[in-house]
């Protein structure tokens, strides 16, 4: 039987589906007789595939990503040993849109805390104070590739005035494209990160960018942790130089820094942009087809390259 090597968690169906004409192992137990013959890995979005990793395996030929993000994995070894990497964009895009959407009117509306705050009595001593209009407000996007411009789309629903920084101008009707980011935070009330992760976006929201954003600007980011400078985010929330922060994804996960939790004014979610039944359902067949692609030397459905 072909030997699949997982690297992260990715749902058990996907690997139950997989265990019907494969051997799946972890990389916990993975042993150097089996280095020689595993001719598949199956990484999620966060995995680290690195060239260490790449270099135990003689026999690689395709690198299966659960995720569209494939930050984790060194494209360069890959292409230079002649190793597909394949990944599943597009299927999440609404889900990740959406909920940068959700967190955005959270942290505005404060709707955690309003909860909170019925739940601990408040109520009984006097009303919720007001909190941030969305409806209308200036919007900055981060990265304006698929999940960005569904962002934008929805963003319209609000009457909000969209502007976005990205690598280049994509000529759209509906946003204005600001080629430097602290001119964009300069001109938003929310920034939402939407760039893909990986060397080039690594602390793209630095102190300089937060402090441009301003006391009352919010940032919420669905895309990777390591966009934002962590600490300088922490800062920014402690010295109350920014209004607030929706976060789905951390520098370090699954850990979360003390400091961003128990605040009204910062909703955290454990990196669920694409966590839908729907959507996962749609990623692990997708995951499923690319490997059959390529196990019955067909072409493969989503290759990054
Ligand atoms: C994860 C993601 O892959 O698509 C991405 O890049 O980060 C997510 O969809 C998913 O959480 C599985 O770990």
């Amino acid at each position: 039987m072909p030997l699949i090597l997982r690297v992260n968690k990715v749902p058990q169906t996907l690997v139950d589906q997989l265990a019907l004409s494969n051997s799946v192992i972890e990389l916990v137990d993975l042993q150097p007789p089996d280095e020689q013959t595993i001719d598949i890995v199956l990484a999620s979005g966060e995995s680290i595939v690195d060239d260490e990793l790449i270099s135990r395996l003689p026999n690689l030929k395709l690198i299966a990503v659960f995720g569209v993000g494939y930050d984790g994995v060194d494209i360069h070894a890959a292409r230079q040993r002649g190793i597909f990497v394949t990944n599943t964009p597009d299927i999440l895009t609404a889900d990740v849109a959406d909920l940068a959407i959700a967190l955005m009117l959270n942290v505005a509306r404060r709707i955690n805390a309003a909860q909170q705050y019925i739940e601990r009595g408040g109520w009984h001593e006097g009303s919720f104070p007001p909190a941030f209009k969305v409806s209308g407000a200036r919007l900055g996007i981060v990265g304006f590739g698929r999940i960005g411009r569904a962002v934008a789309q929805r963003a319209q629903g609000f009457a909000m005035k969209i502007n976005y920084y990205a690598r280049s101008d994509h000529q759209s009707q509906d946003a204005t494209y600001y080629p430097s980011l602290v001119s964009l935070a300069e001109n938003s009330d929310v920034l939402i990160i939407c760039a893909s992760g990986g060397k080039e976006s690594r602390h793209l929201i630095n102190r300089e960018v937060l402090a441009a954003l301003g006391a009352e600007g919010i940032v919420i980011n669905v895309a990777r942790g390591s966009v934002i400078d962590e600490a300088a985010l922490v800062e920014a929330i402690d010295t109350e130089s920014i209004g607030g922060a929706g976060l789905d994804v951390f520098a370090d996960e699954p850990n979360v820094p003390q400091a961003l939790l128990n605040r009204d004014n910062v909703v955290v979610t454990p990196h669920i942009g694409s966590a839908t039944h729907a959507t996962r359902a749609a990623m692990a067949k997708l995951v499923l087809d690319n490997i059959s692609a390529y196990q019955s030397g067909s072409p493969l459905l989503t290759p990054i390259y």
